[in-house]
């Protein structure tokens, strides 16, 4: 594999030694079920191809020593393993030092350093997980080396802790869940609220999941993610005055519209109404894909992305131009944005012969409206993070 020789050869250069393994953690795509996570929902994702490479070696002291590939100018990160906190200085490396940091909170004991250097080739900023996939990635090569036996739900758990408590973004744990614990060709139903999973098989029958990027930088820190949050927990204490809740996920629709008086504040109720629609949206669509109707899916996406556009106001014009852009186009079952908003990718279900055109009408289209470009990739599902050889 050209990327993994090419790695191996940049260690050797970074770091005056060999690598000994190589590992791999997928990104993510929500195929629907947004914004639902860190409200007790469910959601439906899937780990895909692009993702983030690792080479590393053990080393006999307690030293780190970081590259990415794909951030050279930051050059090699070097710290020493013994308590980490944030720091802005070190720039893409907090999210490995917060997972290592959790980690040893948890009791774990990092008994050596390692030389670690990766390559991602997922798009920057694009709202595909490339943190949760770096976060993942550090877990899963410390686990494997210093045979930790951590299970890989506590695992995926104490990464989403890292970004939380390290990092400081307040996500919830659909990320770090579907780049840990993806399966191949399957995409993830999990109940964010009991953490209670299962795999169904993706058979699309001619059809291809389709990535298009806006190019508009999506970034959960400085996007109104928290103030969303916030909104939603707002409702949900108002919703518990009248009945007793843990989560908005634990909703009906139907008990939703009797109870939403009881949220004094319009935006909030709007937000709320999001979360618990689209939860039951997201266990509907999934029944309709797994009775082999697709155009009941896409048309369950389109109605996932109008409810993120309209109650939440998460999308923008690049995301909405995009997604109505596709709506358009022949072959296309739905089409809606995926993972935070405000910018980032949308996912679309695409007829195969279709793609070419699709990619082209939209690229024009988009371009003289927004002034640049989007990309697209097709994506294939895959594995979760784990060691390659
Ligand atoms: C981001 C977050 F990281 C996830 O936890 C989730 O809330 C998503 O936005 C929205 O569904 O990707």
């Amino acid at each position: 594999m050209d990327i993994v020789k090419n790695m191996q050869a940049e260690f050797k250069k970074n770091f005056g030694d060999q690598a000994t393994s190589t590992f791999f953690s997928p990104g993510r795509v929500n195929l629907i079920g947004e914004h639902t996570d860190y409200n007790g929902g469910n959601v439906f994702p899937c780990a895909i191809s692009l993702g983030t490479y690792a080479v590393a070696a053990k080393r006999t002291d307690k030293k780190m020593r970081l590259y990415s590939m794909n951030i050279p100018e930051k050059g090699v990160i070097e710290f020493e393993i013994a308590s980490l906190s944030y720091d802005k200085k070190y720039d893409w490396a907090n999210y490995p030092m917060g997972v290592i940091q959790i980690l040893q909170n948890h009791g774990f004991e990092i008994a050596t350093g390692f030389d670690i250097l990766f390559y991602g080739t997922l798009p920057n900023g694009a709202g595909l997980s490339s943190s949760a996939s770096l976060e993942v990635l550090t877990g899963v090569i410390l686990n494997e080396f210093l045979n930790l036996k951590i299970d890989r739900v506590d695992l995926v758990k104490m990464s989403q802790e890292a970004e939380n408590k390290f990092v400081g973004v307040n996500c919830g744990i659909m990320d770090q869940f579907a780049v840990g614990m993806g399966k191949k060709n399957h995409a993830i139903l999990l109940d964010c609220n009991t953490l209670v999973y299962r795999y169904s098989k993706i058979e699309l029958n001619g059809y291809s999941i389709v990535i298009a990027n806006t190019n508009k930088r999506h970034s959960l820190g400085d996007s109104k993610y928290n103030e969303r949050r916030g909104e939603c927990e707002a409702a949900l204490a108002q919703l518990q005055t009248v009945k007793s809740m843990k989560a908005l996920g634990e909703l009906t629709d139907a008990q939703f519209d009797e109870l939403s008086k009881a949220i004094s504040n319009p935006i909030q109720r709007k937000r709320a109404h999001h979360a618990v629609y689209e939860n039951q949206r997201t266990l509907e669509a999934v029944a309709a894909l797994e009775n082999k109707d697709l155009v009941k899916f896409g048309q369950l996406m389109n109605a996932s992305h109008v409810s993120l556009r309209d109650d939440y106001e998460v999308t923008g014009i690049e995301l909405d131009t995009l997604a109505e852009l596709a709506w358009k186009q022949e072959g296309v079952l739905g089409s809606r944005m995926t993972g935070g908003g405000f910018g980032g990718c949308t996912v679309s279900i695409v007829k195969d012969e279709c793609i070419a055109a699709f990619e082209k009408n939209i690229a024009a289209e988009y371009t003289a409206k927004i002034g640049y470009a989007p990309d697209f990739y097709v994506a294939n599902i895959s594995d979760g993070a784990g060691l390659i050889k």
